[in-house]
C-alpha cells in the first residue's frame, strides 16, 4: 500500500519531492490531470468533480492515505472527500497557513495562488482561525501555472511575468509569502529574487509532508524501515507523458519512470 498524490498537473511533484526526502520508505502513487490543467479558472463544482475522478483512479491502486497536492482542489473538495473516504485525507492549505503564522514577524502575510484558491478565501480563513489579527494580502497569478506546465519556468519570459505580476506585492509590507499553488515552488528562485531576501517564502509541500508523517504514525500506517520490499513510485498523467517526464526527471531527479 502506498500514499496517493493528486494534482491538476505537475505541481504536486513539489510535494512528492518532500515525501521522497522525508519518507523514503513509503510507496507513492501520483496522478496529474495534465490534460485538464489548469484548474484555477474552472468553477468550484467542476474542480470538485475532477478531484473525485482522480481520487477514484488512485483508490483502485490501493492507497492507504490521500494527499490532495493541489491548493485549488483542496479548496474545492477536501472537506467533501475527507467526509466520504475511510482513509486519511490531507490537503495543502492548512499546513501552509500554519507555517506562515509561525514565520511572520510583522503579522503581514501574502498569499499567491490560482484564481480558484483566492476566490475560495480558504487561506485568509485558515490564517484568521489561528490568528485573528494577521493581515492577509491575496493575489491570483493566473499566468504562473502555464509557465510551469509548458516547462518554461527557467525562461526570460517567466522572469518578466513574475516581476510584472508581483509588482504590487513588493511594496505591500508583507514579510512572509505563501506559495499557495503547488506549481509555484518551481518558480521559487525567480519569486525570491523579485520579492527580495527579506521576504520568507512558504512552500506548503514540506509542511504537508510533516503532517502526513504525523498521521502515518498516529494511524500506525508507516512503512517500517526494515521492510524488505523497496518503495514503489508510480506516476500517471492524463496528458503528454513526454513533457511530464521532462519536468519530473529534472525536478525529482528520477531518471527511470
Ligand atoms: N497546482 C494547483 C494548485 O496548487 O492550486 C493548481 C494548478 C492549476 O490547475 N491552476
Amino acid at each position: 500500500q502506498g500514499i496517493g498524490f493528486i494534482d491538476s498537473g505537475v505541481g504536486g511533484l513539489t510535494v512528492v519531492k518532500e515525501a521522497m526526502r522525508q519518507l523514503p520508505n513509503e510507496s507513492i502513487y501520483y496522478l496529474g490531470d495534465t490534460a485538464r490543467c489548469p484548474y484555477g479558472p474552472r468553477p468550484e463544482e467542476q474542480v470538485r468533480q475532477f478531484t473525485w475522478e482522480m481520487t477514484h483512479f488512485l483508490l483502485e491502486k490501493d492507497i492507504k492515505m490521500l494527499v490532495i497536492a493541489c491548493n485549488t482542489a483542496t479548496a474545492a473538495a477536501l472537506e467533501d472527500i475527507k467526509k466520504k473516504l475511510a482513509i486519511p485525507v490531507v490537503g495543502v492549505i492548512l499546513p501552509g497557513s500554519r507555517a506562515a503564522i509561525k514565520a511572520t514577524k510583522n503579522n503581514q502575510i501574502g498569499v499567491i495562488a490560482t484564481a480558484g484558491t483566492v476566490k475560495s478565501e480558504m487561506y485568509p480563513k485558515m490564517i484568521h482561525e489561528k490568528d485573528a489579527t494577521a493581515k492577509v494580502a491575496s493575489l491570483a497569478c493566473p499566468k504562473f501555472v502555464p509557465l510551469v506546465e509548458s516547462n518554461s519556468y527557467h525562461s526570460p519570459v517567466a522572469k518578466k511575468v513574475v516581476a510584472e505580476t508581483l509588482q504590487n506585492l513588493q511594496t505591500s509590507g508583507i514579510d512572509t509569502l505563501i506559495l499557495g499553488c503547488t506549481h509555484y515552488p518551481l518558480l521559487r528562485p525567480i519569486i525570491q529574487n523579485v520579492m527580495g531576501n527579506q521576504v520568507t517564502l512558504i512552500d506548503s509541500g514540506a509542511e504537508t509532508i510533516s503532517e502526513v508523517s504525523t498521521l502515518l504514525d498516529y494511524f500506525d500506517l508507516a512503512e517500517k524501515s526494515d521492510c524488505s520490499e523497496p518503495a514503489e513510485r508510480r506516476f500517471y498523467t492524463t496528458g503528454s507523458t513526454q513533457l511530464f517526464k521532462e519536468i519530473a526527471s529534472e525536478w525529482l531527479k528520477i531518471e527511470e519512470m
